[in-house]
């Protein structure tokens, strides 16, 4: 978070969110810690709950035998960016295990998550599975309308301070009008605000959902709803009029629930570009050979299209352009995700197949075509592969300690297209496009280079390509996530329309991931690009996501939040 400019909000703020900004675990001794975690969402706010003094409300991660027992404080080494969260400003949501099953596994994910994914052939539809979703929208609308009451309580005489409560993802899609209530029976104050962190479906396929007028109710139950994209708002305005016959202002983007405004607004998320950035300038891993990378980063999710649109296209492209066999190679990096829903595990074995097929079709004695990597990694180390630049390798001894020498190294190296920077000695070569390592010491720059030393020189090979193709996808952060590291030679990003970052990244190859062929033919334009190309896209990227940060998103949300505090007629909260 160094060197960031952080919002400061005046009112409070509460979140309330599926999980904690951390889960708690139990050591060996059975005390329990914080684990942080890393998702954007707590990068962006937690600061700012820290800051104005609010509060989080959230599943702890763990089910808890004696619910009353403290969430204890961040351990002195957490240095993650929800570690300023005091206990007290912790609001955990306790349930017994098969409530926490049935709401999260039963309903979330087995319904709304492949419903609101366009992908109604995998959703169930269970009046059991919805009555717990409900009841645990109770429970954290309880728990919220508890946090509200200890906020009042710390106010001081004559301060009124108005909490913005807000509520995010579809796991509480029915929290709001709980919380409204409640506060108009306990006469306290608030804001309410939702983020739907998903696409929303159209009309369609929303009206499959049997008990669709209760959670577009709920929804209804914020004065502000944000969606990522312009799209997802249409659909939500499609569904509010033709399933509840509400007026809608499609000018403005406003319904009107019983003479109460509410707001719907196109808010796309960003990621902590400088974060990414720096991240990608720190890394120093090269991966050493000379193949060209294609790399995919997901979570092991049906929606992400991992096997289509990246694996099967990959073998297409091979088969179409064997100009490729040995010269490139498919990174593909998946995080476990829902390891306990069988149809994740069945999805987890198909990509082993379809990969160890693959190898076991195309690999020579030096060459393997997928490198697939099954596990989660550190954001550092993701940067890393994000910005992975292939180079082939030569060792060169220094002949000289002399400058001259080197220059004439330089020289030598230039006519085979490599510049070397050597870091703080060879000052007009800094900021080259250039790789450098050493072996031997170097102790003060390049006069101290001993004649037996050798440098280590990388031939700078085409950069990455990075397939974002997801079959659905709210937005992709993934796909910014990569543009934020092209700190050097740019790669190129495919992406998919149906992605909502495929809404605003223009610049990246637009690729339908269901047409294998067309992907295939798109990998290989991106494979050849010439350099002036690649550079023009990846600059325009990099530009718009530098501005449409995380922070942006962020106050954007809350300057919506604030005209609506003006505008709306909310007579229970005048
Ligand atoms: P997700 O479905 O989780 O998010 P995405 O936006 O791609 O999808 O974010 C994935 C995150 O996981 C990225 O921040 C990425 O860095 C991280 N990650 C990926 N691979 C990893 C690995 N191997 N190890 C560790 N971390 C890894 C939901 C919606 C999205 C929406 C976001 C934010 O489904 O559409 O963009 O919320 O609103």
């Amino acid at each position: 978070l160094k060197g960031r400019k952080m919002l400061s909000l005046k009112s409070p703020m509460v979140v309330v969110s599926n999980r904690l900004p951390f889960v708690l675990c139990k050591d060996e001794h059975g005390k329990l810690h914080r684990k942080q975690c890393a998702g954007g969402l707590v990068t962006a706010v937690a600061p700012v709950v820290i800051q104005c003094g609010g509060l989080w409300v959230g599943w702890p991660g763990i089910h808890m035998d004696d619910p009353s027992q403290h969430v204890p404080e961040s351990d002195p080494e957490d240095n993650g960016p929800s570690a300023g969260l005091r206990s007290d400003q912790v609001v955990p949501v306790h349930m017994e295990e098969q409530m926490f099953d049935d709401f999260y596994n039963g309903c979330c994910n087995a319904t709304f998550w492949p419903l609101f994914h366009s992908m109604p052939d995998r959703a169930v539809f269970q009046v059991d599975k919805w009555e717990a979703y409900s009841t645990a929208n109770a429970l954290f609308a309880h728990q919220t309308v508890e946090a509200l009451k200890k906020l009042k309580a710390q106010e001081e005489e004559g301060e009124e301070r108005i909490p913005l409560v807000w509520i995010h993802d579809y796991h509480l899609m029915l929290a709001a009008n709980h919380i409204r209530q409640q506060c108009e029976e306990e006469n306290l104050k608030c804001k309410l605000g939702f983020f739907l962190h998903i696409p929303f479906p159209p009309w369609d396929i929303f009206r499959l959902f049997p008990w669709d007028d209760e959670v577009l109710q709920g929804i209804l139950g914020c004065d502000m709803i944000g969606f990522h994209i312009e799209d997802y708002c249409r659909n939500f305005l499609d569904c509010c009029q033709r399933r509840l016959g509400f007026r809608v202002d499609r000018l403005h983007n406003l319904v009107d629930v019983a003479g109460r405004t509410v707001k719907v607004r196109a808010l796309p998320i960003g990621i902590p570009y400088k974060r990414f950035e720096d991240m990608a300038n720190a890394a120093t891993r090269t991966l050493q050979s000379s193949l060209q990378i294609i790399l995919g980063v997901d979570r092991l999710d049906y929606t992400k299209g991992i096997i289509n649109s990246r694996i099967l296209s990959f073998e297409k492209l091979l088969e179409k352009h064997p100009e490729h066999l040995e010269k490139v190679a498919l990174l593909q990096v998946a995080v476990p995700s829902r390891t306990d829903v069988k149809e994740y595990q069945q999805l987890k074995e198909q990509i082993d197949l379809e990969v160890g097929r693959i190898n076991g079709r195309f690999s020579t004695l030096n060459w393997s075509p997928i490198r697939y990597i099954y596990g989660c990694i550190s954001q550092d180390d993701l940067a890393a592969y994000y910005s992975l630049r292939t180079a082939a390798i030569e060792d060169r001894p220094v002949l000289s300690t002399t400058g001259g020498t080197m220059g004439k190294m330089h020289a030598s190296v230039i006519e085979i297209r490599i510049s070397i920077s050597v870091e703080g000695s060879l000052g007009s070569y800094q900021g080259e496009s250039a790789f450098h390592e050493f072996r031997g010491k170097i102790v003060g720059g390049f006069t101290a280079l001993q004649p037996r030393s050798f440098i280590c020189v990388l031939f700078d090979r085409d950069s990455s390509v990075a397939l974002v193709t997801p079959l659905r996808d709210g937005m992709n952060l993934v796909a910014k996530e990569y543009v934020a590291c092209q700190v050097d030679k740019p790669g190129v990003l495919i992406l998919s329309p149906f992605a909502g970052a495929g809404e605003t990244m223009h610049e990246a190859l637009l690729v339908n991931p269901y047409e294998l062929d067309d992907v295939a033919d798109t990998l290989h334009r991106a494979l050849t690009m010439p350099d002036d190309e690649r550079e023009m896209r990846m600059n325009h990227l990099r530009k718009r996501e530098q501005t449409m940060n995380l922070d942006f998103w962020l106050s954007n949300f809350l300057k919506e939040e604030k005209i609506n505090q003006k505008t709306c007629v909310n007579p229970s909260f005048q």
